[in-house]
């Protein structure tokens, strides 16, 4: 994996990790797809492109700059980022249609397999002087009939409050704010971390530039990542958010469903916060 811990938290760093994370897991990504949907989807993709040059008059200008900054993604290794942000939740819309159970949305390009083992109650990993409110994010992983699931793990990971994952910006913990979570035999956890920061995209790389240059914002609305998996059951990749939080309502990769929203109330303890939520999975 790229040592990302002697660099700067730049654009063309985190691209780089995260292209090689993407790398490592799914290969040189030569599925196995028919000859004739291949044609089919690359044929209409190609057609809608030719319709908006026609359509807007696209000029030679526009065509090389758009050619340079194609190149210049690559360069970054921001294709896992660009993709993830502007077309992921669509496919996950597609994949997920016939699910009864919880919500799920987009995984984006920060996650990696293999996080620390936790107990069902536990704290993430984090340093000892770990910025951000006290967060306790407690539940139940049940199946669509409401049986509780005993067996289900639930990975989280989450950027610090300077909105940064460990492995993917420097002078991180390798497994900071990273955990594998195994439920009791109730299927409940109650595991304590910190509420992440609202996530800028790097702004220094090419998708930094697309945003400039489009007049867009790059945010997306603070959020945990999870994926929720239990023998016999679909796994499912999800986020959630915090109510009232900036940008829920105009996130970057569009990936906010109402369903995913969380409103934690005050802890026992008076200082920290808490919220309760049920992951529900559709048998496999
Ligand atoms: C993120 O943290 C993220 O979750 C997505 C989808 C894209 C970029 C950064
Ligand atoms: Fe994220």
């Amino acid at each position: 994996m790229t040592d990302i811990t002697t660099e700067r938290a730049t654009a063309a760093a985190s691209g780089a990790a995260a292209t090689e994370q993407f790398r490592t897991r799914q290969g040189a990504g030569t599925a196995d797809v028919d000859t004739k949907r291949v044609d089919t989807l690359v044929t209409e993709l190609l057609s809608a492109a030719h319709d908006i040059i026609r359509r807007h008059k696209v000029t030679y200008a526009e065509y090389d700059a758009l050619k340079a900054w194609l190149i210049r993604v690559g360069e970054d290794g921001e294709w896992p980022l660009f993709l993830d942000v502007w077309i992921e939740h669509v496919v996950e819309d597609v994949a997920a249609e016939n699910r009864e159970g919880s919500k799920g949305t987009i995984e984006g390009p920060y996650y990696v397999p293999g996080a620390p083992a936790l107990d069902a109650r536990a704290t993430l990993p984090m340093r000892e002087d770990e910025r951000g409110t006290g967060l306790l994010f407690q539940g139940q992983v049940t199946s669509v009939s409401g049986a509780p699931l005993a067996g289900a793990t639930l990975e989280i990971w989450q950027a610090d409050a300077d909105g940064y994952y460990s492995q993917f910006a420097p002078d991180l913990p390798e497994w900071n704010l990273r955990g594998t979570v195994s439920v009791d035999d109730e299927g409940r956890f109650g595991i304590h971390t910190v509420e992440p920061a609202p996530y800028q995209i790097p702004t220094d790389g090419s998708c930094g530039r697309l945003i400039a240059a489009a007049g867009w914002h790059a945010w997306r609305p603070a959020h945990l990542h999870l994926k929720v998996a239990a023998p016999g059951h679909q796994p499912v990749t999800t986020q959630l958010y915090f109510k009232g939080g900036s940008h829920v309502a105009d996130d970057i990769a569009s990936a906010v469903k109402p369903e995913l929203i969380l409103e934690p109330g005050l802890a026992a303890n008076g200082k920290d916060r808490e919220v309760t939520y049920a992951f529900v999975l559709d048998r496999a």
